[in-house]
């Protein structure tokens, strides 16, 4: 089979008359409507945006390019990133080309690790990978390109070189980040010929168990995408869309993971958990989990890890890690907490009728497997999130500038104009 790069050169140029086709045939056909309610609202269910990457059904969850994650859950992470980017899952050959790629691209910088380390010692350690990303744009080879005059049919070609060194240095940044974060010792180096969640399991240096390196990789693979229209999707693509180079753009993207109501919610439910484990000495019974679950909702907080802006049922990534926590740790008291939980708090949110999803959704489950191992610094874990989510994002770049779209550019208007709308509709 064709590497990666030589699969994309091979299906642009049918993708491109395809969607050219497609937008001349029917340009002015009508896909979606806006409500006064979702122009104040988060613009939520508006389809506005195209991504061929990934979708996400609001019943079954993620789906990759027609496959159903749990369907694809013993695929690499990396395996993934060539299924979001091309559609096709890679064979041995165009897998180990992708390894040796990325074996080639890797090497974190010096200068990068004397900006971190000079970061103060209270750094969240998303900014600090934010950081180390934003510091390596000098290194864009789009931007150079773009400076020198490419044309813009060639500009996915540059884009695809930057997104393949960053994917190659993101496990060896984000694993450095934590050992310089938290005071871990010396950096791990990264190992050539292993796989890239392996790779990651490895430079934490968190622990040797095997089955860690294993949740790594569904960790790596479940966060990767979730179509077009999340927080982090969407920043990236509109700053991309301005052609501002992949490391000024996933950086955006992250910023927006970082926010409690998105990426960084895992790290709200693990902290929400143990504070549920501490109060009541240890595993809190079903009654006293109803009973936390109504005061933190009383005092105006939202349940971490529960509810979605689109989904409507149990996220099947959620699933996924309760399986593998079942399968590994049953009775680890977080993880049983974690699962008990999923009977508790569905039914309590679902009586409150403004909420649109009660059921739990990935951030709800994730955090308790990495405290088994040991990573125990929950303020982490978003930059886990954060690794796997820029393959879905450069993928969605990658794609963009292979079709040439343009600038993100929607319309606003005020109150005013939206007052005046309605009172002209009333006379009509
Ligand atoms: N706990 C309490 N209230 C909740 C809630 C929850 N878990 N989920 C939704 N609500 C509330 C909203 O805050 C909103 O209240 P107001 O109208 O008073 O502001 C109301 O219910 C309606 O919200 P919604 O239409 O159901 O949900 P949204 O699409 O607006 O928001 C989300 C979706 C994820 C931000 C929201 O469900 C939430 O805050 N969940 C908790 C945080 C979380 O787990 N985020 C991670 C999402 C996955 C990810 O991106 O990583």
């Amino acid at each position: 089979m064709a590497t990666l790069q030589e699969t994309l050169a091979k299906q642009i140029p049918g993708l491109r008359d395809e969607v050219k086709g497609l937008v001349k045939a029917n340009g002015n056909k009508v896909i979606s409507e806006v409500t006064v309610k979702q122009a104040y609202g988060g613009m939520r269910g508006i389809k506005g945006l195209v991504c061929d990457t990934s979708f996400v059904d609001p019943e079954k969850g993620l789906i990759i390019r027609g496959h159903p994650l749990l369907e694809i859950k013993h695929l690499l992470p990396e395996e993934g990133f060539f299924l979001l980017l091309t559609g096709d899952i890679p064979d041995k050959a165009a897998l180990k080309a992708l390894h040796d790629d990325y074996d080639k691209r890797a090497g974190v910088p010096d200068y990068v690790w004397k900006v971190l380390e000079a970061m103060p010692e209270d750094s969240h350690p998303m900014c600090m990978f934010d950081t180390g990303i934003l510091v390596m744009q000098r290194e864009s080879v789009f931007a150079k390109a773009y400076e020198e005059g490419i044309q813009k049919a060639e500009y996915w070609q540059p884009v695809l070189e930057d997104s393949l060194t960053l994917l190659a240095r993101l496990p060896e940044l984000a694993a450095g980040v934590y050992r310089i974060r938290y005071k871990k010792g010396a950096r791990i180096p990264y190992t050539n010929g292993l796989d890239w969640g392996g790779n990651y399991a490895k430079m934490l240096g968190v622990t040797d168990d095997e089955s860690f390196a294993d949740l790594m990789r569904l960790y790596l693979l479940f966060h990767s995408d979730h179509e077009g229209g999340n927080v982090s999707a969407f920043s990236c693509h509109t700053v991309a869309s301005a052609l501002s180079d992949p490391y000024y753009a996933v950086s955006a993207g992250l910023n927006g993971l970082a926010g409690p109501l998105h990426g960084l919610a895992n790290q709200m439910c693990l902290k929400w958990v143990l504070g549920l484990i501490d109060k009541y000495g240890g595993v809190p019974t079903k009654e006293q989990l109803a009973q936390m679950t109504q005061e933190t909702l009383d005092s105006g907080q939202v349940i971490p890890g529960y509810g979605h802006a689109v989904l409507r049922k149990t996220d099947p990534r959620y699933t996924g890690f309760l399986e593998f926590g079942k399968q590994h740790f049953p009775d680890d008291p977080i993880f049983k907490t974690v699962a008990t939980l999923f009977e508790v708090v569905p039914p309590i949110l679902g009586k409150i009728e403004k909420i649109a999803d009660p059921w739990p959704n990935v951030d709800a489950g994730s955090g308790a497997l990495l405290y088994h191992y040991g990573l125990t610094e929950f303020q982490y874990y978003t930059v886990l999130f954060a690794v796997s989510r820029a393959q879905g994002m450069l993928s969605q770049m990658i794609v963009n500038r292979a079709l040439g779209t343009p600038i993100t550019r929607p319309k606003s208007v005020g109150t005013p104009w939206v007052k005046n709308f309605l009172a002209e509709q009333a006379k009509a």
